[in-house]
């Protein structure tokens, strides 16, 4: 089997990369990524001799269009993936989010190879605190931010590719992942390196929003069941009844490195900002009997907490540039 991973040198692509060699020793793997500011070669450097790593961008159909045309199935994680940049800068969302996505379903459409498209809860915009509901495959599209619109956009391109065009393609909508190889510029890296610097974490706004947190590794098993058993054109939502608020987690992370827990501060909430994601997984549970591994978030975090403490030289060259964006938006 030859795989094409796009965005695999990003945090959940990374995460997928090594996840496919331990599941497919056999495989040929080939990942596709831009190396954007979120891109890592230190994320593959220990499989870099089993792996092929072209550096291109998913737009750019010569690059795309031989890479698709000898892979078997192609797994698309390649996406500007922040809310807090989507909304200082939202054109490279379009191009990478939309047009890249365009760029491979044409491409996969032409050889008839295998699609599957990895995409968020947030296309489906935010529920009350106080609502029962959760998000479900059926539920109406919202977006809120640069981020989600374009990555709700990409989603539809797919479903259209599929019914038009009879591409093979499933779409899987997940909730907010946490683990190794996270960019700093995320909620709960933030606070870990912020904490090892000797800098409070910082919570927007009130901290009252609700978001709905799984382990990448546990992610990524639910997109290889859904490559492997789902049903064409279908979409799977991927979430593993994670829900906490950010003042929990913060005061979760402070506890666990050794802090008070309400050693943080506030800082200017973020324009938009959703209240709440929560997913509703049956089809995934029910269908494709996917069950998650990671199912205390405390030790998941507490391992998360090692992995930085252990890894600093991965996440240091990033983080004065990364504090310096936020300081300049009062977060
Ligand atoms: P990330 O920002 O850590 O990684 C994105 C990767 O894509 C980087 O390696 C980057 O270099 C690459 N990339 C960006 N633009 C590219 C381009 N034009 N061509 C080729 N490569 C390009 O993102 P992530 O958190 O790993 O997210 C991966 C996917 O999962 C995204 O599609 C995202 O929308 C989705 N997702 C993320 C989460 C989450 O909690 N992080 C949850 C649900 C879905
Ligand atoms: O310093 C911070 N303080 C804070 O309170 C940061 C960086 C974030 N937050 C809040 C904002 C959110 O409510 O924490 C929550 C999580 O923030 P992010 O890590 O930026 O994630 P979110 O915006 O929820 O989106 C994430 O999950 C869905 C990913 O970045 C997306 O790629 C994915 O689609």
């Amino acid at each position: 089997m030859h795989v094409l991973i796009t965005g695999g040198a990003g945090f959940i692509g990374a995460n997928f990369v090594h996840q496919t060699l331990n599941r497919y020793p056999d495989a040929t793997v080939t990942v596709l990524d831009k190396l954007t500011y979120a891109g890592n070669r230190a994320s593959l450097a220990d499989i870099a001799d089993q792996i092929e790593l072209v550096v291109g961008d998913v737009a750019d159909a010569d690059v795309v269009d031989p890479l698709v045309e000898r892979a078997d199935v192609v797994v698309h994680f390649a996406a500007e993936s922040h809310n807090d940049n989507s909304l200082r800068d939202p054109s490279p969302f379009i191009q990478t989010n939309l047009v890249g996505t365009f760029t491979l379903l044409e491409a996969v459409r032409r050889h008839k190879v295998r699609y599957h498209h990895v995409s968020t809860d947030e296309v489906y915009g935010d529920l009350e605190l106080d609502d029962p509901a959760k998000f479900t495959p059926t539920t109406p599209y919202n977006p809120s931010s640069p981020y989600s619109a374009s990555k709700a956009g990409s989603d539809l391109l797919v479903r259209a590719w599929v019914r038009s065009f009879g591409v093979e393609a499933t779409i899987s909508n997940c909730s907010n992942n946490y683990g190794p190889y996270q960019h700093i510029e995320k909620f709960i890296p933030r606070q870990i390196t912020n904490l090892i610097d000797g800098v409070k974490p910082r919570l927007y706004g009130a901290g009252e929003n609700v978001r709905d947190w799984i382990h990448v590794l546990d992610h990524n098993d639910a997109v290889w069941d859904i490559i492997e058993k789902g049903r064409i054109g279908e979409t799977y939502l991927i979430g593993a009844d994670g829900e906490k608020n950010n003042k929990e987690v913060v005061e979760l992370i402070l506890e666990l490195m050794g802090h008070d827990a309400d050693d943080y501060v506030h800082v200017n909430d973020r324009p938009g900002h959703d209240m709440r994601y929560a997913i509703d997984n049956t089809r995934l549970v029910e269908e494709l009997g996917w069950a998650p591994t990671f199912t205390d978030f405390r030790s998941g975090l507490q391992a998360t907490i090692d992995w930085y403490r252990d890894n600093e030289a991965w996440w240091r060259p990033l983080k004065a540039e990364v504090e310096a964006a936020y300081a300049a938006q009062g977060q």
